[in-house]
């Protein structure tokens, strides 16, 4: 059975307690420890979880059989330092990308009195992984795999935000700039390797089953795996309700090389192409919405479920070749598959 957010959320605070111990070892002053306590809960909390709870679902399918108490709290503390790493992407994500809110509530840099303190709150968050990792994984002998994986991981993360910035400037649009090829690369790195490859490869490690062979295969399923998921992410940020999403889009404004725009592109006649010319990438309603009468218009909704049905097949059958001779399960896939197919937000 797969673990609930609810059993998840149960691991949470015992890590902000952790984290706020380390913290006063430093003797930090209360404001500062009543500070962090907000952010670390305001930040990690109330998303889905997909890549936290698939490192404990991902563990109890390879070692087959549920997980003992200690074992559920040690997966489920792998889980926790991915949506750490999470929390510190977002923050940071959405001041770079102007959002204005994340899970239904004012982004992080937007809340009252936080503004650029926000950039530090988001280094803490990151250096909380690693606290976490060396007091509970420290005497493990895979202490060091995982801290090269986080550290590797984050850095290829880094490498996807920096390519999508580069190609979305805020002071010139140039649709020549966008391509398929650029998406590609774009949407594997900054999304793919945290958001996928991590929760399995740390799942592997926990569980005594990472072999080279088995990162491997679980790597070229997992990536292709992502780059859906990102794709699924900018096809809701124009055509989600934000209500659902707990997000307002923002890719149009942004000039950002999405899924859609490059459909749009393969597909838009010289004078539909002008159009895109005139308003894409301008930090304007009216500009967005002629945008996105125009998506409207070339149908992209149909393009994306030509897309999602033939993608999910691949998938799927990718999953079902799956040499599971050295202890990697299919049902790690299908679950994690599972978990955002069609999804809505
Ligand atoms: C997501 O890109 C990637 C990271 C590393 C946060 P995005 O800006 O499309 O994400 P979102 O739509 O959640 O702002
Ligand atoms: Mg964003
Ligand atoms: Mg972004
Ligand atoms: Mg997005």
């Amino acid at each position: 059975m797969p673990v609930s957010r609810q059993e998840f959320e149960t691991v949470f605070p015992k890590l902000v307690e952790d984290l706020k111990e380390h913290a006063a070892t430093y003797k930090l002053p209360e404001q500062a420890m009543q500070w962090f306590d907000k952010s670390m809960n305001y930040n990690t909390l109330g998303g889905k979880y997909n890549r936290g709870i698939s490192v404990i679902d991902s563990a109890q399918l390879l070692l087959d059989r549920k997980l003992s108490d200690d074992e559920f709290f040690k997966a489920a503390t792998l889980g926790w330092m991915i949506e750490l790493l999470q929390a510190f992407f977002l923050v940071s994500d959405d001041i770079m990308d102007s959002s204005k809110t994340r899970r239904g509530q004012p982004c992080w840099y937007l809340a009252p009195h936080v503004g650029m303190i926000a950039i530090n709150d988001a280094f803490m968050l990151e250096s909380g992984i690693y606290i976490l990792l060396k007091k509970y994984f420290r005497q493990e002998k895979y202490y060091v795999d995982l801290l090269e994986l986080f550290h590797e991981v984050t850095f290829q993360t880094e490498l996807g935000q920096l390519c999508d910035l580069l190609t979305a400037p805020e002071d010139h649009v140039d649709l020549d700039n966008f391509s398929m090829e650029k998406y590609t690369f774009i949407v594997i790195y900054k999304t793919a390797y945290y958001s996928f490859y991590l929760p399995v490869a740390l799942s592997l490690y926990f569980s005594g089953h990472a072999t080279v062979k088995n990162l491997k295969q679980a790597h070229d399923i997992l990536i292709p795996m992502g780059e859906y998921f990102q794709v699924q992410d900018d096809y809701l940020d124009n055509f989600a309700d934000p209500a659902t999403l707990g997000k307002i889009g923002t890719d149009i404004q942004d000039n950002k090389c999405s899924w859609l725009v490059n459909q749009a592109l393969k597909k838009c006649s010289p004078e539909q192409r002008q159009v895109l010319e005139r308003n894409y990438g301008h930090k304007d309603q009216e500009c967005e919405a002629k945008v996105k009468e125009l998506f409207n218009q070339l149908e992209l909704e149909k393009d994306y479920q030509v897309y999602e049905d033939k993608v999910i097949v691949q998938l799927r059958e990718r999953i079902e070749s799956l040499d599971e001779s050295e202890g990697l399960k299919r049902g790690v896939f299908e679950e994690f598959l599972r978990k955002i197919y069609k999804r809505s937000k």
